[in-house]
């Protein structure tokens, strides 16, 4: 069995990795990130100069970027998250992607507002257009889980889990009742709860 490290930081984006290891029956060790201290974990800063989490050390190996390492978690272990093949894994794909590549990124231009500029007012406009953006993606989301019960279609997979994980970001945005059925299902999984648990992270998004 590999060695597993993970660089996080409590309830961020490496909360889904967290949760896609312990999903694959691994029990990985955990490094807090100190994303919010002003020195960040230095052996973290080696690993990703950008300063990102989550960073995955697999038998001292080093893999950035969540999305690939949790494809590649769940290819390793043939997990049923990610299907291994077909119209299935084009869909689970697809979703994984939307809530990385898409819905992240749109939660990270209000959360770097305040790198943009120092004028409050600039700040405000930032966030609101980030809110609006974030809105629309969270009322498609909802739209598309009124006609399927996950995500990719019949099954959970690991985009479920990734939107309910920034669903508990705070942002003053709603989630309709069809992504709020899907969350509340996610954080019912033994995994979720071990993760919030151990990142002592209390989640609100389901209320
Ligand atoms: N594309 C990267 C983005 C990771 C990312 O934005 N992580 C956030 C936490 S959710 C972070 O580390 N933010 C701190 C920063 O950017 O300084 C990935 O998916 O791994």
């Amino acid at each position: 069995m590999p060695n597993y490290k993970l660089f996080y930081s409590p309830g961020a984006c490496s909360m889904a990795v967290h949760i896609a290891l312990l999903e694959c029956g691994q029990s990985p060790e955990l490094v807090n990130a100190n994303l919010r201290a002003e020195q960040r974990n230095a052996d973290f800063m080696k690993a990703n100069p950008r300063g990102q989490v989550p960073v995955l050390v697999e038998d001292g190996q080093i893999i950035r970027e969540g999305a690939a390492q949790m494809i590649y978690l769940l290819d390793t272990y043939k997990n049923p998250l990610l299907p291994q093949s077909g119209p299935q894994r084009a869909q689970a794909l697809e979703w994984l992607c939307w809530a990385n590549a898409t819905l992240h990124p749109a939660y990270s231009k209000g959360f770097g507002a305040k790198r943009v500029s120092d004028d409050a007012a600039v700040q405000d406009a930032i966030m609101k257009s980030a809110c609006a953006s974030i809105q629309k993606l969270w009322d498609e989301a909802d739209a598309h889980l009124a006609k399927n019960k996950y995500l990719a279609g019949d099954k959970p997979t690991m985009g479920d889990i990734l939107m309910a994980v920034i669903a508990n970001w705070s942002m003053p945005v709603t989630q309709g009742p069809n992504v709020k059925r899907v969350i509340r299902e996610m954080i019912e999984r033994p995994s979720y709860k071990k993760a919030l648990a151990a990142e002592q992270v209390e989640y609100k998004a389901a209320a």
